[in-house]
């Protein structure tokens, strides 16, 4: 058990390739290390052969159950508790990458990240504050094929499938409808600059 007293939670979703993740790292890099954590759902996806299939026989990793909710929700409350948090990293596509462990550290500012944050409700409820990254479909589409090709190796048609048939109608169903309960949502078309600056200097009051 660590001696600080419960951390600050903020909760941050939004679409896919909304930029919650660049967002991310930018606030991060505005705190020590030793005062900010954060997790990530991208930690708790189930195995590829937990993973429910489409009509087309394609692993559909956008569905609520692809994570694993109840791990996910734990983690968050034992650093709340201030209890060290080890989950060995998720690897994406990349089946020859051995996975790190990672280790998360309770700190003052908890920064729990996903899609499904606001909707998982056992994460929902632990969380002080919710951000929603917020941008058009046709922007997140177009940094999606980027990132994807680049980071998670699918090719155009791979990630235009996806889009259609996982990315879109879970936006529709489990994220979008948090936007008008969250507390802030962030526009981040083209840049997020104003509403990093407000976050950070909230944030830095509560440290
Ligand atoms: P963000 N995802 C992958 O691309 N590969 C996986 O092995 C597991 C997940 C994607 C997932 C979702 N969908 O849209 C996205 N697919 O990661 C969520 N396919 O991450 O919020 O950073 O876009
Ligand atoms: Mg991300």
């Amino acid at each position: 058990m660590s001696n600080i007293d419960k951390p600050f939670i903020i909760g941050i979703t939004g679409g896919s390739a909304s930029g919650k993740t660049h967002f991310l790292k930018r606030l991060m890099e505005q705190f020590p290390a030793d005062e900010i954590c954060l997790l990530s759902q991208d930690n708790y996806y189930r195995p590829i052969e937990h993973q429910t299939k489409d009509h087309n026989g394609i692993e559909n990793f956008d569905l609520p159950g692809a994570i694993d909710d109840e791990a996910f929700a734990a983690d968050v409350e034992k650093l709340r508790s201030g209890e060290v948090v080890t989950r060995p990293e998720y690897t994406f596509n990349n089946s020859t990458k051995v996975p790190d462990l990672l280790h998360f550290h309770p700190r003052k500012i908890l920064v729990v990240e996903g899609i499904f944050v606001f909707h998982f409700p056992e994460v929902a409820k632990l969380l002080d504050l919710k951000i929603f990254i917020d941008a058009k479909d046709k922007v997140k589409l177009k940094r999606r094929i980027k990132r994807d090709n680049e980071e998670r190796g699918y090719d155009l048609q791979d990630v235009m499938y996806r889009w259609k048939y996982h990315v879109k109608p879970t936006y529709e169903a489990y994220i979008r409808p948090h936007k008008r309960s969250c507390d802030i949502v962030i526009p981040n078309n083209d840049h997020f600059e104003r509403g990093l600056e407000v976050i950070v200097h909230f944030l830095k009051a509560q440290v």
